[in-house]
């Protein structure tokens, strides 16, 4: 590979050190060691990266004009590119997925202040890490026309859509070989015991936050499939491994897709096999289940790892190999490996017509009632929820990078086929669904805002973005859709931006839209019935699944044809933020016959799963709160910033529920300094919400426009806090003095009926308010804190195991907001008699 250093000193005016360090660069500052390593390879180069400057975000100078333009790919108004896809076929999702770094031309907003419609991008290479297929690293990246007629860089894009079908195995060949030293520091400073683990940069970063709630360790990797209702544990969604990069030899990773592929494929078949026989069957349990050559290769390379970290820093590393040991000992599943991991899982499949299910579920095949050696623990139980065949999607989820990871673009699609494609097929066509867009949304960057310093005078500082970067499409800025006139689409959009929200103002002039899913669950049909034009929020992980009619005649003006959003993380964000393009659509071509299937939408929702019956109250049988909060910077009410409970994440459990319990959880969020609705995520089991608080929302009057305040012009709220004064209809008197236990929705008991499934789900944010009361102290009127909250209920059923709840805007995860789940099992291993 060239070193891309000279073209870079020719861009004019090239803000080098917007970003990371160049590769060059960082072969100046960053040792490279010649170690020699066991019986793998005579001599092998590591690059753990040793440099003793911090990881900085530097300084470059703002840019008034987009002086570095971009490549033609990458300008509003190309068609979208689709991203590849893996699929499945005979029942399993097969694939090998690339974690490794490349130069890519990534935009740059300017003005860099909060995004409108007028903002122009630049563009500059930079280093990034991707998920990228085996086999195609960068091939989709055509080469880039216009200024940059080489095609040195690659263009930015998702990782690969994978597509699998809902009882599926999965079974993924994961390999890092990312080049620490491409990013300094990158490699996790926990363990080797310098700078509190935290990254630095000049910006002032890490201030008060401390390892391991801040940002650190991006050359690890891992997967999240997000959406998935599968174990949470070993080779499944378990986010707690961490695959720290290959080692390296001449420059080279060692462990790579060949290297496992033996291994790994005789891991593959005999989990086949241990998963046919039980849908909820856990395998793998132990190490010990896992191909013996390979767990010693990993126990090889963590010793020689810890060799380096120790030779290097010094006594006082902390060493992975003793960290994995005693987990083994212990009986659990260890977390440190070194280059490559063996994903698999299966994504249960619900037979049954109705619910609750009647059978044990053994219906995967082969073996009869019979249960397998081992599967005590199971007692023959009925799958209670099956996975949800939608528009799911995967990204990168080790605690302390997930924010830089995936601003890096380490998302991508996972579409779950099932009953749901079958009937949209048998309506639109064989093979349309197959045939849609794809729309994943992301906020690319390089680095988060917090590491940067702030302007002179406050604000953005050089280099960041304000409300993030701007919202890509597949890594495209503004692409284009074609549609014939008349023609019906489905759009599977996913929000995997690590930060804003996109709100759907509703469609463009002359277009139609009606939702069928929200977060990968189909709707039923009387929320497919209702959801028609509607404007809607996609916060950050939401994904939504639309049918789009377009018009019957080509728009005169492009921006007629354009899908707009605002960027928010909270509803009050929607007055100030500007509109803006997402995608514009170009109708050409033949009309479709408006009386043909093609030309309308399907009549009534697809098959709705019996799994999927609304949580009544008589089914609860727990009850739990949970408190986000934030505080502004070192300051009060919490100085200790992205919370839950209280706590930043420190590896314990907060919330412990019993297998195949349902639960009503009540998530508040104590955020005042400024409005931030944060995304809860859960892993493992959507939920339905049954009661939302929002104490900043505003009046609103029939038609749903707000009601404004004839005297001060301003939007009239629908919580008044201040005794004594005359209410509008629909306005609702709270006393900020009673316990807070008052402080809830009023009007009608919601009639939770046709509710629907989330996996991410806002939390109002808090409201301060002014009372009438004075403080005879301050002289100042008593103010009272007021949080928002949603009530939310879940089967915690299928899967036992520990998983996550977290922030899904991600720095806030880094940072600390997320803490643990533990679903246990009901029955203990003693009997009565
Ligand atoms: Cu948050």
């Amino acid at each position: 590979m060239p070193t891309n250093e000279s073209n870079l000193k020719r861009l004019k005016n090239f803000p080098t050190s917007i970003n990371r360090r160049t590769r060059d660069q960082a072969r100046r500052t960053l040792p490279i060691l010649a170690i020699s390593c066991l019986e793998i390879a005579s001599v092998i180069t590591i690059l753990i990266v040793l440099q003793t400057l911090p990881a900085r975000a530097q300084t470059p100078t703002p840019s008034p004009s987009p002086v570095n333009p971009c490549p033609t790919q990458l300008m509003p108004g190309q068609t979208l590119i689709p991203v590849p896809v893996i699929g499945s076929s005979e029942g399993r999702l097969r694939g090998t997925i690339i974690l490794s770094d490349e130069q890519e031309w990534m935009t740059f907003r300017v003005p860099a202040s909060a995004p409108t419609n007028a903002s122009t991008a630049q563009c500059l290479p930079q280093y990034v890490r991707t998920f990228r297929e085996y086999g195609a690293r960068s091939t989709m990246a055509a080469a880039p026309s216009g200024p940059y007629a080489k095609g040195t860089y690659a263009l930015p894009r998702p990782g690969p859509t994978f597509r699998a079908r809902v009882g599926d195995l999965v079974q993924l060949t994961f390999i890092n070989q990312i080049n620490p030293a491409d990013f300094g520091d990158s490699i996790d400073r926990g363990e080797t015991g310098r700078g509190g683990g935290c990254d630095e940069s000049s910006g002032g970063y890490p201030g008060s936050d401390k390892f391991p709630d801040c940002f650190h360790g991006s050359s690890t990797g891992n997967i999240h499939f997000h959406g998935t209702h599968t174990n949470p544990n070993t080779t499944a969604d378990n986010v707690f491994i961490e695959v720290r990069p290959s080692l390296r030899k001449d420059g080279k990773p060692i462990v790579t897709p060949e290297s496992v592929a033996q291994s790994f494929n005789r891991f593959f078949e005999r989990c086949e096999v241990e998963l046919s026989h039980n849908v909820l069957r856990e395998w793998p349990k132990t190490w010990s289940d896992l191909p013996e050559n390979w767990t010693d290769d990993q126990k090889k390379m963590l010793k020689e790892y810890d060799t380096q970290l120790e030779k290097n820093y010094g006594p006082g590393v902390r060493k992975l190999w003793p960290i994995d040991e005693a987990q083994l000992k212990q009986g659990a599943w260890p977390q440190y490996y070194i280059g490559s991991f063996p994903f698999c899982y299966r994504l249960p499949q619900y037979t049954e017509s109705i619910w609750p299910p009647t059978k044990p579920s053994m219906q995967m095949g082969g073996m009869g009632s019979a249960e397998m050696p081992g599967d005590g623990d199971l007692g023959g139980r009925p799958l209670i929820m099956g996975q949800s065949p939608g528009t799911h999607w995967y990204h990168a989820h080790k605690h302390g990078s997930t924010a830089i990871n995936v601003a890096n673009g380490m998302t991508g699609a996972f579409i779950i086929e099932g009953k749901y494609d079958d009937d949209l097929n048998n309506w639109y066509g064989d093979g349309w669904t197959r045939t849609q867009p794809v729309l994943v949304i992301n906020q690319l960057g390089v680095s988060p805002n917090l590491m940067r310093k702030p302007a002179s005078g406050g604000g953005p500082g050089p280099g960041s973005q304000d409300k993030g970067p701007d919202f890509s499409i597949n890594g495209q800025l503004k692409p284009v859709i074609q549609m014939q006139p008349g023609e019906v689409q489905m759009w599977r959009i996913v929000n995997t931006s690590g930060r804003a929200g996109a709100y759907f103002l509703g469609p463009p002039k002359g277009f139609q839209w009606k939702q069928l899913a929200q977060d990968g669950v189909q709707f039923n049909d009387a929320n497919y019935q209702s959801h028609v034009n509607q404007p809607f929020l996609l916060a950050a992980g939401n994904r939504a699944d639309i049918l789009v009619k377009a018009p019957t005649t080509p728009c005169t003006n492009p921006s007629d044809c354009s899908v707009m959003v605002k960027n928010e993380v909270d509803p009050q964000d929607l007055t100030s933020a500007s509109p803006l393009t997402l995608l514009s659509v170009n109708i050409t071509g033949q009309p479709v016959d408006p009386k043909s299937n093609a030309g309308n939408f399907i009549p009534n929702a697809p098959y709705f799963p019996p799994f999927l019956k609304d949580i009544g109250k008589d089914e609860v049988t727990g009850t739990k709160t949970l408190l986000f909060a934030a505080g502004p910077p070192g300051g009060t009410p919490n100085p200790a910033q992205q919370t839950i409970d209280g706590k930043k994440f420190d590896g314990e459990v907060g919330a412990v529920v019993l297998l195949n319990k349902v639960e009503e959880w009540k998530i508040m969020n104590a955020t005042y300094a400024a409005p931030i609705s944060h995304p809860f995520h859960i892993h493992i089991n959507p939920f339905q919400i049954v009661e939302v608080f929002d104490p900043n929302q505003i009046l609103t009057d029939k038609n749903g426009k707000p009601v404004i305040d004839p005297i001060s012009k301003q939007p009239v709220n629908k919580y008044v806090f201040q005794g004594g004064i005359h209410l509008l209809p629909g306005q609702c008197y709270l006393d900020p003095f009673a316990a807070p236990e008052t402080w809830k929705p009023c009007g009608p008991e919601p009639v939770n009926k046709n509710g629907i499934w989330w996996d991410v789900f806002p939390i109002p944010s808090g409201r301060t308010v002014t009372t009438v009361k004075m403080d005879p102290n301050t002289k100042n009127p008593v103010t009272v804190n007021v949080p928002g909250y949603f009530k939310m209920r879940s089967r915690f059923v299928d899967y036992p195991g520990f998983y996550v709840l977290h922030c899904h805007i991600l720095a806030h995860e880094d940072r600390g907001m997320m803490t643990i789940v533990e679903v246990t099992p009901v029955r203990t291993p003693y009997s009565h008699h």
